[in-house]
């Protein structure tokens, strides 16, 4: 199927969205590894001038190589660090393999199972970003390739950390966003059971973040809300829904935390304690709106 190319004008990529109406993120580009429609969606990789190669789903881009590390590394970490035993986690989406190469680093964590829909984002990943596909060579790892929402229904008490790795609310991601969803991890969770799913941009998306907390709210005795600064992603910032079933968990303070050996055999670049705790101080104007009843 051809591919789609009015995002592209004179050696620019544009990302535009009706989810970030009146404002457009551009990269210069050097040249289009590939472009192709897969079963699900259009993908494209260029290699930028400025962010190294570059995966952009249905327009829109999902992670470059210059800032990839600030959403793997938190959208991984915030959960593993917030569990006392973090043995079995599940990926649902995360198909470029970055989630994934983060997670089967962290020291505690035994059995990884990534479920991810479109097979051609992991082979082109493989293919045009091997920094983020390594996770994907890892004895940790069981792979499946379907929905996730299917996988979950036949899989109940199952696993300690649900990440979702999920692209926008529009397309094959809107469901991810749903309450349904949120409901289906709950019982794919084990006992004790944490997940964490994008929470995409609090500059952008005020209302459906309140949305994701008002819903999680009645599934978990504890949720919160914390975000990344990452400059190819609208707005310049990302954010990630943390619920527990554990009433004692706080994520604000991580239970496990990765000493600096560790960090440095890990090769991490943005996460630390440090910035864990720092992540869910938010600004007044949001704090007030999740703050309301
Ligand atoms: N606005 C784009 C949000 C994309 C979030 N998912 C990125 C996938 C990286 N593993």
């Amino acid at each position: 199927m051809a591919a789609d190319m009015q995002n592209i004008k004179e050696g620019w990529f544009t990302e535009t969205s009706p989810l970030w109406p009146g404002q457009a993120t551009s990269f210069q580009i050097e040249e289009v590894l590939h472009h192709k429609k897969s079963k699900f969606q259009d993908v494209m990789v260029f290699k930028s001038k400025a962010y190294g190669n570059v995966l952009v789903l249905d327009g829109v881009v999902q992670c470059t190589e210059r800032d990839e590390f600030a959403y793997q590394e938190m959208i991984a970490y915030l959960p593993l660090c917030s569990h006392p035993s973090p043995k079995k986690v599940l990926i649902i989406g995360g198909g470029d393999g970055g989630v994934l190469r983060e997670v089967v680093k962290h020291p505690l964590v035994e059995s990884v199972v990534q479920c991810e829909i479109d097979e051609d984002v992991i082979n082109v990943s493989k293919k045009f970003l091997p920094g983020m596909a390594t996770g994907f060579f890892s004895p940790k790892l069981t792979l499946h390739v379907g929905d996730g929402f299917e996988f979950m229904k036949q899989n109940q008490d199952a696993f300690d950390v649900i990440i979702t790795d999920s692209s926008d609310p529009v397309g094959p991601a809107e469901s991810l966003f749903k309450e349904s969803y949120y409901q289906l991890m709950k019982t794919a969770l084990r006992k004790g059971g944490i997940i964490c799913s994008q929470g995409e941009s609090l500059w952008l998306h005020l209302d459906l973040i309140k949305e994701m907390q008002t819903f999680s709210k009645t599934l978990f005795p504890v949720v919160d809300y914390a975000y990344s600064t990452i400059p190819s992603y609208p707005s310049g910032q990302i954010g990630f829904m943390l619920c527990s079933k554990n009433p004692e968990t706080n994520f604000r303070v991580p239970l496990n935390e990765l000493s600096q050996e560790e960090r440095e055999n890990m090769k991490l670049r943005y996460y630390n304690p440090e910035i864990h705790k720092a992540s869910f101080v938010l600004p007044e104007f949001m704090r007030k709106v999740l703050s309301e009843a």
